[in-house]
């Protein structure tokens, strides 16, 4: 059956541009189930012929949704529903062990990559001494081509042999030198984001965000890592058990 058979078709007394009709139509059949979390959509050219419109069109109403971070494109296979990812709160887990699990796929974009000294705010959180080196790391995250995250960390000089053991993954790193965190603390809060940010993961000035704070631990109670997290509203689900003891 077509897509608009299923979904209903745009509306045609609508006053708003045809593109956010077709956004419309589509934004609403995901809301209620019709098109479920996964699923792919037809190619851009079937849309246009179903919706009657043209494949600029579908492409702007796409792109919208994209945006909205309702639908991913992944290279080469299509156009999907996005899923909203659920994360265990209380797992001790990385991004790209997060979205591996979900068959996403991972890729960064650096902000910084860098080795400096300790400042005075660092030093209080890692317990290291003014001046001891520490590497700095800030990315733009991704999962398939949807920007899910910022993200900045500070980590404790020992617990890395050099800035280029980092790649994708700094758990990854971490774990190859033998300095994986083992327990954490974190801390989470509402945040909306700032012009800044918003550009950075090309999303709305003040969009609700989820802001994230994680003290990592060795087994030795040193602290290894210090990441300010700031994760989209919109793709993310925080999962956590509760036991009553
Ligand atoms: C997660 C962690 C972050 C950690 C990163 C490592 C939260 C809120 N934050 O995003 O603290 O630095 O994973 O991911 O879960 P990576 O190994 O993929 O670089």
């Amino acid at each position: 059956m077509s897509l608009a058979k299923q979904i209903g078709a745009i509306d045609a007394q609508g006053r708003a541009p045809l593109y956010h009709r077709l956004q419309d139509r589509l934004r609403g059949a995901i809301e209620n189930h019709q098109l479920k979390p996964l699923e792919a959509l037809p190619p851009e050219r079937d849309l246009a012929a179903d919706f009657a419109v043209s494949r600029i069109t579908v492409r702007k109403a796409l792109d919208g949704l994209v945006g909205e971070g309702l639908l991913t494109r992944r290279q080469g296979a299509g156009t999907f529903v996005a899923g909203r990812v659920e994360k265990q709160f209380a797992k001790l887990t990385s991004f790209s062990e997060d979205m591996a699990a979900r068959g996403r796929v991972v890729r960064s974009e650096w902000l910084t990559k860098a080795e400096g000294s300790v400042t005075p705010d660092e030093s209080l959180t890692l317990g290291l001494s003014p001046g001891t080196r520490v590497y700095r790391f800030a990315r733009v995250r991704y999962a398939d081509d949807l920007a899910m995250a910022l993200e900045y960390s500070t980590i404790a000089g020992y617990g890395l042999p050099g800035l280029d053991a980092v790649d994708t993954s700094l758990y990854a790193a971490l774990e190859a030198a033998g300095n994986r965190p083992v327990r954490a603390l974190q801390r989470l809060r509402a945040v909306l984001f700032s012009a800044e940010q918003a550009q950075l993961l090309g999303i709305e000035v003040g969009a609700p965000g989820l802001f994230i704070e994680r003290r990592a631990f060795l087994e030795d109670a040193r602290t290894v890592e210090m990441t300010h997290s700031w994760y989209r509203g919109d793709a993310y689900d925080f999962v956590a058990e509760l036991n009553a003891s």
